[in-house]
């Protein structure tokens, strides 16, 4: 799985919280278990993921959450506090003073663009900036530099053959406060590169060395940004291409495993598409909502809503099921509400419900939820899937008989019929069902 697929992990995990019915303690442990797996199958340190789960399962479970605040919305500021966490909670500070900065990282990453980026940054808050060539390896690296010398107004070092003369060169000569080195794009386990490269950093001694790795890198990020570090030692790191999708899953694994700090984003081809790294908003792009404020106004419309509109489009797979169980547990039974509708008790509609669901038991829509959790998503989008070997399978997951799935998947098969035969989701509109379907949070 490619690190660039944890933003969409992430939002699915924040999307089930602003879906879910009620926040009860299995509800929050099978969201708990899908952001883990999200996260470790997007190489982020095990131990740091379990760490922060055991942190949002102590807070949303054994604290009490804030006054005007409900639990799910509470639930989500836990979540976004604990991704900031993760990523660091400062932001990103580049020291403003003389220094020599050397800049690392995998082929193409942005190493070049960047090193005019910074020397824009630093010259726009008033300090001289002299850039380096010291790439060697491809044939245009060093007309590339120039050209972005040019175009920033800053000198550009590219006297010598191989790279350390060139940085040798550099340092006798350039007398700017801030002299930036580019470096050639390496795998850190190249032999001969990465000897340059400590040769480079015993040269150049620079003041900082920042990891330069675009936002949607692959799996491979952890190894390289370890490897480096290695190497070279890594004092932070510049995540690039943050612009265009919600990616930066490469940045969060890089900064965990190396111990450094995302110090700046580029966000964009051009030389001022360069940003202060604020962890606030890096979460907030990776879930795709503007702010917290933003969020849990969303997951107010949306709680009620999602599964609502779900079921009104005539969809009812397992998981809108799932999401109902949460309020049939609260409500005790459906009998129940049935009952408080005039006219309606022991009406047709009634005995149109399955029996079972009518009583179910407190023990039994526990039971069907681990079921539920047990199966793979496409499994729940489509229960005509699970044939006997898939029973078995999800049996033993879930720790049940067999005979728990079939009973959960014939529950399952007749509410959705009477929801057909009652007009899809229009009766829950108006008519009969529109009190029933208030209860279930789902009123229009
Ligand atoms: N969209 C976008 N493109 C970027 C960003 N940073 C760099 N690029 C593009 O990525 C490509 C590679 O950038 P370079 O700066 O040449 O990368 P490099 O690490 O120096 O590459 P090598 O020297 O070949 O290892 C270029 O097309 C850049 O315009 C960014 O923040 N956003
Ligand atoms: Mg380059």
């Amino acid at each position: 799985m490619a690190l660039d697929k944890l933003g969409t992990g992430i939002k699915g995990v924040f999307k089930r919280v602003m879906g879910m019915g009620v926040v009860d303690k299995e509800a929050v442990e099978s969201i708990v278990r899908d952001l883990q797996r999200t996260l470790i199958q997007s190489d982020v340190d095990i131990k740091l993921v379990f760490e922060m789960s055991k942190s949002i399962k102590d807070k949303i479970l054994n604290e009490e959450h804030p006054k005007g605040m409900t639990l799910k919305e509470y639930f989500l500021k836990i979540l976004y506090d604990e991704f900031i966490e993760l990523l660091g909670k400062e932001k990103g500070k580049l020291a403003l003073g003389n220094q020599k900065i050397l800049l690392i990282g995998l082929f193409g990453s942005g190493k070049t663009t960047t090193s005019g980026k910074l020397g824009r940054w630093f010259k726009k808050r008033g300090l001289s900036v002299g850039l380096v060539a010291c790439d060697v390896h491809r044939a245009a690296a060093k007309e590339q530099l120039k050209q972005i010398g040019k175009q920033i107004d800053v000198p550009v070092y590219f006297d010598g053959k191989k790279a350390e003369d060139i940085a040798k060169n550099a340092l006798k000569k350039g007398k700017e406060s801030v002299m930036i080195f580019d470096s050639a794009g390496r795998d850190a386990l190249d032999g001969e590169l990465a000897k340059e490269l400590k040769n480079l950093g015993k040269i150049i001694k620079p003041d900082q060395t920042f990891l330069v790795i675009p936002a949607d890198i692959g799996q491979a990020a952890r190894k390289q940004a370890e490897e480096f570090n290695k190497l070279v030692g890594i004092t932070g790191i510049i995540v690039t291409k943050v612009d265009g999708t919600a990616k930066g899953g490469g940045a969060l694994a890089a900064a965990a495993v190396s111990g450094s700090k995302v110090k700046m984003i580029g966000v964009g081809e051009k030389l001022d598409n360069f940003e202060e790294y604020d962890p606030k908003r890096f979460v907030s792009r990776l879930i795709g909502y503007g702010d917290i404020e933003g969020l849990l106004e969303k997951a107010k419309e949306s709680g009620a809503e999602e599964s609502a509109k779900r079921i009104m489009e005539g969809k009812f797979t397992l998981n809108e099921f799932y999401d109902q169980i949460g309020s049939l547990q609260k409500m005790g039974s459906l009998s129940n509400v049935m009952g408080m509708i005039p006219g309606f008790s022991g009406g047709a509609m009634t005995k149109k419900m399955p029996k079972d669901f009518m009583n179910v038991q407190e023990g039994k829509m526990k039971k069907w939820k681990f079921v539920i959790d047990s199966m793979t998503p496409a499994e729940r989008e489509d229960p005509d899937l699970i044939k006997q070997s898939r029973i078995q399978r999800i049996a033993k997951g879930a720790g049940t008989q067999q005979s728990d799935i079939r009973d959960l998947i014939k529950n399952y098969k007749q509410v959705k019929k009477m929801m057909k035969m009652t007009g899809g989701g229009k009766a829950f509109k108006r008519g009969p069902l529109a009190k029933i379907a208030k209860q279930f949070g789902m009123g229009m």
